[in-house]
């Protein structure tokens, strides 16, 4: 099949599943047509399978705001064209399934008929395209898609409680490839942060309120009150200046680390005792699932889809959104020696349910199916 992959290049999930989503592909021998504003950061390699075309939106004095809808749509025109792409399959809803939807538009006046796959992700959902600004958008262009999917049941259900979708919705999870996060002996790593001995605490988001850090911080506060511990904060975004100001107003900066943006997330997740996420909403929770591939046990909050991954006693814990102190009560359980090596095993154990080669035929067999749907509504006509 020859598949374009629109998404936003970034390190949010997102990003990263329709990045590893098309590299996958292109290995299993599909040809794949990459359609972004940016290079997507783990596109960073070559492969005979993987195209990248850049969405160029040429400034202009009138336009206060680049119109960037129009842009992607006349790259995925342009692209569908050039390289006889069979499916256009979009991450995020917006801006990039209405824009999908304008272009199938564009090509059928042209005698073309391209399925377009939506693929929803959450905040899409859950935040922002609910917004009155967007929703009827949001609203017509998934009705619009010729497939739907959600990464998570949950998601699925918001979806049909928010909008007035008329369509079916397949849940397809995220993913996770064992082969590349899975616990690698960083030792050294681990000995130059805990020199003590102390358990290691690991959070990684886009620092945006929906993570509620300053529960991952209060939760670790208390913690650290009871056992020796350190918490490593990976990731950057618009809550960090606030959270490193509370950090230093708990007095306890010396143990907690902020890293930044962070490629190798597996690094630091291998050295990890525990991975915490106590977000407010979370469709999937992909960082979770990161962490459990790295043998790491979860704290959460029982927001969203996160029931569907973080089994309650199993692979960790979670907690009503907000219940600081339940986190807490949880986290000094997991992190006790006579328990820490059960959770990490079940853990890994959860990880390889979501595996890669699990996922992927779901998504080539949905593809097949809605290039089927087309051709035969295609005959109809
Ligand atoms: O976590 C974020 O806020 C980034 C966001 C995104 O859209 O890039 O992640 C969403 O999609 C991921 C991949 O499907 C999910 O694993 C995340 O749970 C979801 N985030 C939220 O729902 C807040």
């Amino acid at each position: 099949m020859k598949i374009g992959i629109v998404c936003y290049p970034t390190f949010g999930g997102s990003g990263v599943v329709a990045t590893e989503l098309g590299k996958a592909l292109a290995k299993n021998g599909h040809q794949i047509h990459f359609i972004t504003y940016q290079q997507p950061p783990r596109l960073d390699f070559f492969n005979e399978n993987v195209f990248y075309h850049e969405v160029n939106i040429p400034a202009y004095p009138l336009f206060q705001y680049a119109p960037y809808e129009s842009a992607l749509a006349s790259e995925m025109v342009n692209v569908v064209t050039n390289e006889n792409v069979d499916l256009l399959h979009v991450h995020y809803a917006i801006p990039h399934a209405s824009a999908a939807y304008m272009a199938k538009m564009i090509l059928r006046s042209q005698g073309r008929n391209v399925p377009v796959v939506t693929t929803l992700h959450g905040t899409d959902i859950t935040l922002v395209g609910k917004d009155a600004s967007y929703e009827p958008v949001v609203t017509f262009s998934i009705n619009e898609s010729d497939g739907v999917t959600a990464v998570s049941e949950n998601l699925r259900q918001d979806t049909y409680a928010h909008f007035k979708i008329r369509r079916d919705i397949e849940v397809i999870p995220n993913f996770i490839d064992l082969t590349r996060f899975q616990r690698q002996q960083k030792e050294h790593f681990k000995k130059a942060i805990c020199p003590n001995g102390e358990k290691l605490i690991v959070h990684t988001s886009n620092f945006r309120r929906v993570k509620r850090i300053d529960d991952a911080v209060m939760t670790f506060y208390h913690v650290q009150q009871q056992i020796p511990a350190k918490l490593l904060l990976v990731g950057d975004g618009p809550e960090r200046a606030r959270i490193e100001r509370l950090v230093r107003d708990l007095g306890i900066y010396d143990q907690v680390r902020f890293l930044g943006k962070l490629d190798a997330v597996e690094e630091v997740l291998s050295v990890a005792d525990l991975f915490i996420m106590p977000s407010e909403n979370e469709s999937f929770g992909l960082a979770a699932l990161e962490a459990m591939a790295c043998e790491v046990p979860l704290i959460t909050s029982n927001a969203g889809g996160l029931p569907e991954l973080n089994v309650q006693g199993v692979t960790g814990f979670m907690s009503p959104v907000g219940d600081v102190a339940d986190m807490v009560k949880n986290a000094l359980y997991v992190l006790d020696d006579d328990h820490l090596l059960e959770f990490k095993a079940n853990a890994l154990a959860r990880a390889k349910e979501f595996e890669l080669s699990r996922i992927l035929p779901l998504y080539e067999a949905y593809y097949e199916r809605v290039l089927q749907e087309t051709r035969s509504i295609e005959k109809v006509i």
